[in-house]
């Protein structure tokens, strides 16, 4: 059955305010120059690049009370959940361009807000190494890009649990996280005592991923809207060497375009984050491009027609 294409917007959002590296906020101009746009509106996709959005300079300063950067945090994350809140009010489908992984407790944040306003089941998918659900009494290193599913699940400080309205934005049983590898101490008890739903690199190396996949997209209807967070640090390091925090055993490039293929026949992708893409890490733009790749497959690209 034909289905309405998306109208897409690409919105920037160049800060590496919640990492532990610099370098993320030349992620969405590598997007860029890797062929993003041209390469949605090669599959017949409307495309608008809204441009870069703006916040407060890099600091870099040590963590305070166990937050490095938390009112800078606050603000990055405040304009993108209002530009990403402005996309879906337009019912258009907002790619955030980032920037580190801290900036997802905004456009998820306004995701969950507009799907309680229009009374829509939501889906996020979290393709990361790591599982991004520290707290400041746990974090190894104080940075907010280790945070962000913690903040959107209630747990962290108040300037990041209400920042798009009442705590807690999401919950657990809404998120589903695929090709984790990287779980501290700490967050390792937070996680299960969340009760995340995580297909880990061993329950893939285990049970494959297109069992990962299946579980992970399975109970979505016509109502839910799909959020993928796509950490690029999910990608193995050997074809993915653009990130400030690689960890080995990650998905290889077939096990990657898979996970996409089957979010694209899904039909539900109504949103999407491209984040931690970092070219002072990269070879030639090697990741951004295959970054941009993995996109296309995300938006229906095929080798055959199918079914
Ligand atoms: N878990 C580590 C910390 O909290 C590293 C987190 C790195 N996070 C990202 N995004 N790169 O997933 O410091
Ligand atoms: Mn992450
Ligand atoms: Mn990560
Ligand atoms: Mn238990």
């Amino acid at each position: 059955t034909a289905r309405a294409q998306p109208r897409i917007s690409l919105i920037g959002a160049p800060t590496d305010i919640g990492a532990g590296h610099r370098g993320a906020a030349m992620g969405p101009e590598a997007l860029r120059v890797a062929g993003l746009a041209e390469a949605l509106r090669a599959r017949g996709l409307e495309v608008l690049d809204r441009g870069n959005l703006t916040g407060p300079l890099n600091p870099w300063q040590p963590p305070r009370d166990g937050y490095r950067h938390l009112p800078e945090v606050q603000a990055w994350a405040r304009t993108v959940a209002d530009a990403v809140a402005a996309e879906l009010t337009q019912a258009r489908l907002p790619i955030l361009l980032g920037g580190d992984h801290c900036l997802a407790i905004g456009s998820i944040g306004a995701v969950a807000r507009h799907c309680r306003t229009q009374g829509r089941n939501l889906r996020v998918l979290w393709l990361d190494a790591h599982a991004d659900f520290n707290t400041h009494a746990i974090t190894p290193s104080g940075n907010i890009h280790g945070m962000p599913v913690a903040c959107l699940c209630g747990q962290g400080p108040v300037e990041l649990t209400t920042l798009t309205g009442p705590a807690p934005a999401l919950r657990a049983d809404e998120i589903r996280q695929i090709g984790i590898r990287s779980v501290d101490p700490g967050e390792r008890r937070l996680v299960h005592d969340a009760g995340l739903v995580i297909f880990d690199m061993r329950y893939v190396d285990e049970m494959g991923m297109k069992r990962a996949m299946s579980e992970a997209l399975a109970g979505l209807d016509a109502d839910t809207h799909l959020h993928v967070s796509f950490d690029v640090d999910f990608l193995d390091p050997g074809i993915a060497p653009g990130v400030g925090t690689t960890v080995p055993g990650g998905p290889n490039y077939r096990e990657a375009q898979l996970v996409m293929e089957m979010i694209a026949d899904s039909g539900r992708l109504a949103s999407l984050d491209i984040m931690e893409l970092n070219p002072a890490f990269d070879d030639h733009n090697r990741t951004a491009l295959l970054a941009v790749d993995l996109v296309e497959s995300l938006f229906g690209k095929s080798t055959l027609m199918r079914g």
